[in-house]
């Protein structure tokens, strides 16, 4: 998994609201309004311990605090812990969090200590960014491509399937492509074959440009949270393309309204 970078997080707060503008723009909902109605559920003032982990490759500057940006924009009590690690961990349970959020290298969990539920980044982010490509307004189809069957593509494909949509994917790595074939009945997408155009595309990759003319149609909606982004800048002004792209919060709020 591809670790963030302080770049990556520039004035996230900004990003997360030119995608939401343009989340509203194409599915005609905002990801608030998303996100209750896939975990049909409602956010309440929920207290949020943010616990900066130092293991592996250490913390990652602006990591925190833009976690503590989207609590704030979600209305909820967010604060980051004074100490780092288990210390971090002790003050949030001292101060009363009821959900934690905590990353390392390998996984990045939101826990909710009032009901146990817990939730995966790679997964949250793969439902929410599928659940958003499959609620383009222009689509008048179910066929929906999915590009990568990654921890994160496969989540976001499991769920399209089980929204009954009609799932075209593809992944260079065989096994990966099989295996969604087998256990979720995706329909292998052939990258040669001048074939199917798709409006509504969910791209999951740690790729740029993996996206071709040939996959879409003129105007389309491009869901990925993959960098670098694998629509090229030049069909992206080519084509009438709606690309919701940012790198961190649209799935952490995600992952806080599936532990509520
Ligand atoms: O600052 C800290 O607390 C660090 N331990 C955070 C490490 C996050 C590592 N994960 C990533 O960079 C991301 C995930 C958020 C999603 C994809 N990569
Ligand atoms: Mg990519």
């Amino acid at each position: 998994m591809a670790l963030l970078t302080p770049d990556d997080l520039y004035n996230v707060s900004r990003q997360f609201e030119k995608n939401n503008d343009i989340i509203k723009r194409a599915t005609g909902q905002g990801i608030r309004d998303i996100c209750e109605s896939v975990y049909n559920t409602k956010l309440g003032n929920e207290k949020i311990g943010i616990i900066p982990i130092t293991a592996g490759n250490g913390i990652i500057g602006n990591f925190a605090e833009s976690l503590f940006t989207i609590t704030n924009y979600l209305k909820l009590d967010g604060f980051i812990t004074n100490h780092t690690d288990v210390a971090g961990y002790y003050d949030a349970v001292n101060q009363n969090a009821d959900i934690l959020l905590m990353a390392d290298d390998y996984v990045f969990i939101a826990h909710n200590l009032r009901n146990g539920k817990i939730a995966t980044n790679h997964v949250c982010t793969g439902v929410i960014y599928a659940e958003i490509a499959s609620r383009c307004k222009y689509a008048d189809t179910k066929d929906i491509l999915v590009i990568g069957l990654g921890k994160v593509g496969y989540a976001g494909a499991s769920h399209l399937i089980k929204k009954g949509f009609n799932v075209h994917a593809y992944d260079p790595d065989n096994e990966a492509l099989n295996n969604a074939i087998k256990e979720l009945g995706v329909h292998p997408y052939d990258i040669n074959s001048n074939g199917k155009k798709f409006c509504m595309v969910f791209e999951a990759t740690p790729n740029e440009n993996t996206i071709t003319k040939d996959m879409i149609s003129e105007r389309c909606l491009v869901s990925t949270p993959g960098i670098p982004c694998g629509l090229s800048s030049e069909l992206g002004s080519d084509y009438d393309v709606d690309l919701v792209m940012e790198p961190l919060l649209i799935g952490v709020a995600s992952m806080l309204y599936s532990v509520i």
